[in-house]
């Protein structure tokens, strides 16, 4: 088949230009993973809000997150069940530049990012990574609004850029779809598949899959 001998070629090349981390497999596909149900977005009665470590907490509507500063970034992305997908196009909103730009006034505390995600999912990060050009508050996958499935209308993304070996990259579950929150911490707290069993850390050069 010739799909088969395309995905085959491509998972060479991405091996041999030393993209592809160690046990991953590439994908054409983009699959839909996660737990529970997709939620219902409501532009009208959505909220993005901030808490913890910081000297304001805020709670943005939906036409107010819209107003932020907005960038564009390219992604492998790689999920802990072993798919890989190559060169994503993500639109949103970085995290490092709503504190650069003072949107976001950290204590001098905060370390740690929690992502919380509607419907109780939660995913943490040390800011280390969750400043860097490969974290994401995502409204848009190559030039369309993210679907329901693959969590609109904002996500957190989290992948490798090609060629920024500097960047530390964690598996794509550090990223929630259906996000509504951003706590943050002093201190580390585990986040929904952390405290099931996955490992903290979750890089994916180093396959820290499970603890
Ligand atoms: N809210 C939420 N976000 C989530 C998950 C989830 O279960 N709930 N699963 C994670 C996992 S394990 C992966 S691989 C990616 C999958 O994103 P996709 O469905 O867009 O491919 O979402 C991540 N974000
Ligand atoms: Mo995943």
């Amino acid at each position: 088949m010739a799909e088969t001998i395309d995905r085959k070629d491509l998972e060479k090349k991405m091996e041999e230009e030393g993209r592809l981390p160690p046990g991953q497999s590439l994908t054409l596909k983009f699959p839909i993973l996660h737990y529970g149900s997709v939620p219902q977005f409501d532009p009208v009665t959505w909220r993005f809000k901030i808490w913890g470590e910081v000297e304001e907490e805020l709670s943005w509507s939906w036409d107010e997150f819209n107003q932020l500063p907005r960038t564009e970034v390219l992604l492998d992305i790689h999920c802990v069940t072993k798919w890989s997908k190559f060169d994503t196009r993500w639109q949103g909103v970085s995290l490092r530049s709503l504190i650069e730009g003072g949107y976001i006034k950290l204590k001098p505390g905060a370390a740690y990012l929690l992502q919380h995600a509607e419907g109780g999912y939660t995913t943490n990060l040390p800011l280390e990574i969750a400043l860097q050009d490969n974290f994401l508050l995502a409204t848009h996958f190559d030039g369309k609004p993210l679907t329901p499935e693959h969590g609109a209308p904002v996500r957190g993304m989290v992948g490798h850029i090609p060629d920024r070996p500097e960047l530390k990259t964690a598996y794509f579950w550090k990223g929630a779809k259906w996000l509504k929150g951003l706590e943050f911490l002093s201190e580390d707290q585990m986040g929904f598949w952390e405290k099931a069993g996955y490992h903290n850390e979750g890089d994916v050069w180093k396959e820290q899959r499970r603890r």
